[in-house]
């Protein structure tokens, strides 16, 4: 793949401040209480190691049905809670003037934590771009092509750093090789906690 710069992924370092990001955390946090993390179950029936929920009116689970977006909770039967302000100006802002995020999936790394190298194929247009927003211990994060077998890039995704995917960037794999544990203080119980903004179903935009 051509260098990270022309292929739409885009990289915010510190695009906020770390008041930003702790007021940010305690709003996530406050939904966090009423949609708990959970450790979602791949297709073939393997736990996941990163824990998951997700606010907004879709959320991303996997369980043996297969992968897609639901209103609800897979635990609670619950509907989603809100997406905070803060994250819907950050994609008005980031992202651009297109259709908002109905989905933020919110991914939680605690020790030992990573996320092997896939595609994010379940959303109804790949036209949308896809923001995340990275809380707590850096990421040792990967990014390749559209092919599987393009050559991959490593790059650091440190606490208050956002990054935007758009263009051919939107359909390449990546991961999370690792998380530096203890390079932030942020999280309460340590750790790192992705926000993953996304406009998942069809409709306006
Ligand atoms: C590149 N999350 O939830 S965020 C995921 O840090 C996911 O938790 C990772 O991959 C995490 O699906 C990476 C950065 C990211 C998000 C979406 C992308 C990179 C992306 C979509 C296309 C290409
Ligand atoms: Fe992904």
């Amino acid at each position: 793949m051509a260098p990270l710069s022309q292929t739409g992924f885009r990289l915010i370092p510190a695009a906020l401040s770390v008041g930003a990001q702790a007021a940010l955390l305690t709003e996530v946090l406050a939904r966090v209480a009423q949609a708990p993390f959970y450790r979602p179950v791949t297709p073939g029936g393997k736990p996941m190691s990163v824990e998951m929920t997700n606010l907004g009116p879709l959320g991303w689970v996997t369980d043996a049905g297969g992968y897609r977006y639901q209103p609800t909770h897979p635990q609670t039967g619950e509907p989603w809670p809100d997406i905070p302000q803060a994250l819907l100006d950050l994609w008005a802002e980031a992202a651009g003037a297109g259709a908002p995020p109905d989905a933020c999936l919110v991914n939680l790394y605690r020790e030992g934590a990573r996320m092997g190298l896939h595609q994010d194929k379940d959303e109804a247009d790949f036209a949308h771009p896809v923001l995340s927003v990275s809380l707590g211990d850096t990421a040792v994060f990967r990014l390749g092509g559209v092919s599987r077998r393009d050559p991959t890039a490593s790059v650091r995704l440190a606490s208050g750093d956002v990054c935007v995917l758009a263009g051919p960037a939107r359909l390449a794999h990546h991961g999370i090789d690792r998380v530096l544990v203890g390079s932030s203080r942020l999280v309460p119980g340590g750790g790192r906690i992705n926000l993953t903004l996304r406009r998942a179903g069809p409709g306006p935009g």
